[in-house]
């Protein structure tokens, strides 16, 4: 039987976080023994916000470095960048034409990024979840593990693949999001209520993947808790403890139970060291493989481009195949 295939990105905008390595990363680490996986950086959604282009270009390169240092392994997977296989932008276009304006308002990150960037609301921003449709058609991907922000995506661009195989038979595979629950929200360290996000102002927040050892600690013991001072799993009532629960859970594999009987008569102190360690331990093999691969420029190109032709071959065949069904020449 052919394997499932899977396609996930991340944007090159900003610096990456835990949020997104133990959200999205990580668990496509565990995909790629099993399935046929294409993971790209997707760089044609960070034009929606405004870049500097040379650290667009140069977050491009560090977020694929990022990738294979987490370990995924360029043998195995497709790793490519979007801009480079020109068919995302083409098919993102048709999709266009059968999508809805209404569909598109209710999309809740559009809400929020609106309000974020009130002095640049393009249309790109607007239409960000069909170009994210057409990333996952194009390749007729079964499973998108993705956070849990992204799941109404995953929605309408179901939605708009019913609509086009319906009006021109088969054609696109109905994808599934791949949301893990114990990481599907990972929330900030000084608002446990959002999200850990790139986009934080407030830099204590948010533990980056290139943030030093020191500065890791430092952050976590500044984490905002409560004045219990028991290590016990409430999100509702304890949501910044239960948030460094999740993310030591994450790294360690060991469930709530067990982490609470772990630090039984302990108090946050021991607890917020026992988390910096397990992150500290966890990222510290990861940057030190990022930071060497950021010195291969040259490894890094060969990798994209072999992404390229590989994940070109399929975009190819679905664009004319969309293009066939539609009657464009
Ligand atoms: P921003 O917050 O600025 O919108 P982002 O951090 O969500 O950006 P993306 O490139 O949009 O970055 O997301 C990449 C992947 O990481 C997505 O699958 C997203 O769901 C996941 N992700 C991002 N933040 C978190 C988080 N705090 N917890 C779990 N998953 C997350
Ligand atoms: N919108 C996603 C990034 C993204 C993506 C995709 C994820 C772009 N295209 C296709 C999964 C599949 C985000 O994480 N903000």
């Amino acid at each position: 039987m052919d394997k499932k295939v899977i396609l996930s990105g991340v944007q090159s905008t900003g610096r990456l976080t835990l949020g997104n390595y133990l959200g999205a990363i990580n668990n496509w680490v565990e995909m790629q023994e099993k399935y046929d996986c294409y993971y790209m950086i997707a760089n044609s959604h960070s034009l929606t916000v405004r870049n500097n282009p040379e650290e667009l270009r140069n977050n491009t390169l560090k977020i694929l470095a990022l990738y294979i240092a987490a370990g995924l392994d360029p043998e195995k997977n497709t790793i490519f960048i979007q801009s480079q296989v020109k068919e995302h932008a083409e098919l993102a276009w048709i999709l266009n034409c059968y999508t809805y304006m209404g569909e598109l308002s209710r999309m809740t990150q559009f809400k929020d990024k609106s309000l974020k960037h009130q002095d640049n609301i393009n249309a790109g921003l607007f239409t960000y979840p069909v170009l994210m449709a057409a990333d996952i058609l194009l390749y007729k991907a079964n499973l998108v593990p993705v956070g849990e922000d992204q799941k109404q995506h995953l929605e309408i661009t179901r939605d708009i693949a019913e609509r086009f195989n319906k009006l021109y038979g088969d054609t696109f595979v109905i994808p599934e999001a791949y949301v893990r629950k114990e990481t599907a929200r990972i929330m900030g360290l000084q608002d446990p209520t959002s999200k850990m996000s790139k986009s934080a102002t407030n830099l204590n927040d948010v533990i980056f993947l290139d943030d030093s050892e020191e500065t890791i600690i430092k952050k976590i013991k500044k984490a905002v808790t409560d004045s219990e001072n028991v290590v016990r799993f409430a999100p509702e009532t304890k949501p910044g403890v239960s948030n460094l629960m999740q993310i030591y859970s994450a790294i360690t594999n060991k469930g709530f139970e067990e982490i609470e009987k772990d630090f039984e008569g302990k108090g946050y102190g021991d607890f917020k060291m026992a988390v910096a360690e397990v992150v500290v331990g966890k990222l510290k093999p990861i940057q030190e493989k990022y930071n060497e691969l950021l010195e291969n420029r040259d490894y890094l190109v060969k990798v994209y481009t072999e992404g390229k032709m590989k994940a070109e071959k399929i975009a190819i065949k679905t664009i004319n195949e969309v293009k066939e069904k539609i009657g464009i020449l």
